[in-house]
């Protein structure tokens, strides 16, 4: 279902029309508003009133994370602080948190958009939410929250953690539509199943995973397990909290981003030049609406690339493909260039193995060593070493043939490797720059 089907669905010159109109407004606000982009402006030598066309957007600085933090707690926010109604946090798990605000407004339109994502997903007015984010200072339990209650669906804020009631309560409570991260899902499934309770006899029909990178595989993987359909959801705090985008059921065929809310840019992350459609590179945002918090030409460091086409949903957003990792997460072992979630798609493919891995990269005698940590499933377990030897050998052959990277694979006890509530933490990388 469409939720909001005026906005949705408007041909490219309406959307482009509503970006230049809300950019101008916004240029000219945090000119005037937040210290740190008149500055930036000011040394780039642009005035907001240069500011005519989506193009000209190119002519303003990037800002970067580490602008935020230079800016903690409250040096970015455009609003005095009486009218900030809520605040976030970003997780901090790479260096300090940094720290986001809402106005009334800006919580209005942010539970429009998590109203627009959840029915993309598949959510109507009848369904049960179990949302399983974590409820505090990440985004995630709260944005899901107050999307599902503008929706009209019947919420359960579980949040994540004490998983053995979580199942209980799916049980009982008869949810039909669960939000958590992919790994959290995943977990949920093993923990049902440890308690006698077969997800195919609960009542869940979809399921709205984000705020991790996921891939195809392991998408398929969790649509086995829980008996649902599986749909991916993003967005970040700094630009708003989830939804940002979000694949529609129908399709599943790129995340729609909320164009009338934000302009996505895609730049080659060395040189900083905007990438044309199509392209892979790294994802930039301009927020066109938001008040206390308004972001110009952010670097989120998502790697993705950026699909204008309408789809066959009817919904008009560009879309951009599923993120495959941030470019300070991408591994560079020994000169190749690799993601992890390219990792995860050749485990995927391994019949034997679980989808709970770990990647551990160190650095001997001056040279990388990548590690590579897989849970093997029961039966497997129970085979000979030989048997396992040759798992192992299988993958690292394929993590070589499609990769090129040469990696050491050690088949771990099924359970062995530390479970996540929230977002998984998968590497460990020992190296000293
Ligand atoms: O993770 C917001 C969120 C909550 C999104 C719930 C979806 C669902 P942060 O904690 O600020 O915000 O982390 C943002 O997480 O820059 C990406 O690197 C990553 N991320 C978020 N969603 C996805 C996704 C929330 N669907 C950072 N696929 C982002 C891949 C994702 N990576």
């Amino acid at each position: 279902m469409i939720y909001n089907i005026e906005f949705e669905t408007l041909p490219r010159e309406a959307i482009e029309a509503i970006q230049v109109r809300r950019l101008k407004d916004t240029i000219e606000r945090v000119y005037a508003t937040v210290p740190f982009y008149r500055k930036k402006f000011d040394e780039a030598g642009v005035r907001p009133a240069d500011i005519k066309s989506l193009k000209d957007l190119r002519r303003l600085p990037f800002t970067a994370k580490q602008d935020l933090r230079d800016n903690y707690p409250y040096g970015m926010f455009a609003v005095p602080m009486e009218t900030v109604v809520r605040i976030h946090a970003s997780s901090g798990t790479t260096g300090q948190a940094t720290v986001v605000g809402y106005t009334a407004r800006d919580i209005q339109m942010w539970s429009e958009l998590m109203a627009r994502a959840l029915a993309a997903g598949g959510a109507t007015r009848g369904d049960i939410i179990h949302n399983a984010y974590g409820y505090g200072l990440f985004t995630g339990g709260l944005g899901v929250h107050y999307g599902a209650e503008r929706l009209g669906a019947s919420v359960i804020p579980i949040s994540g953690g004490n998983t053995k009631r979580q199942v209980q309560i799916m049980r009982d409570f008869g949810p039909t539509i669960l939000t958590c991260t992919p790994s959290y899902a995943l977990h949920l499934g093993e923990v049902a199943a440890e308690a006698g309770i077969d997800f195919g006899t609960l009542r869940f029909r979809a399921g709205i995973f984000g705020a991790e990178p996921w891939s195809e595989e392991m998408r398929g993987e969790i649509e086995r397990k829980l008996h649902l359909s599986a749909v991916d959801i993003y967005g970040l705090s700094e630009v708003l909290g989830p939804g940002v985008s979000i694949e529609c059921l129908e399709a599943k065929s790129g995340l729609h981003i909320a164009e009338d809310h934000f302009i996505a840019e895609i730049i080659d992350p060395k040189t900083g030049e905007v990438l044309p459609d199509g392209e892979t590179g790294e994802l930039v945002f301009t927020s066109i609406t938001k008040e206390a918090f308004p972001v110009i030409r952010y670097r989120t460091r998502d790697i993705t690339s950026l699909d204008r086409q309408p789809c066959i949903c009817g919904r008009t957003h560009a879309r951009m493909k599923k993120v495959s990792g941030r470019s300070d997460d991408m591994l560079i072992i020994r000169g190749v260039n690799v993601f992890p979630s390219q990792i995860e798609s050749v485990l995927m493919e391994i019949k034997e193995v679980e989808p709970h891995y770990q990647l551990l990269i160190d650095r001997v005698d001056n040279l990388d060593t990548l590690t590579v940590r897989v849970e093997v499933g029961e039966a497997a377990f129970s085979d000979e070493v030989r048997k396992l030897q040759e798992i192992e050998r299988k993958i690292a052959k394929n993590i070589k043939e499609f990769l090129g990277v040469t990696a050491a694979v050690k088949l771990a006890e099924p359970r062995s490797i530390a479970r996540s509530e929230g977002k998984a933490q998968r590497i460990v990388d020992k190296r000293k720059f």
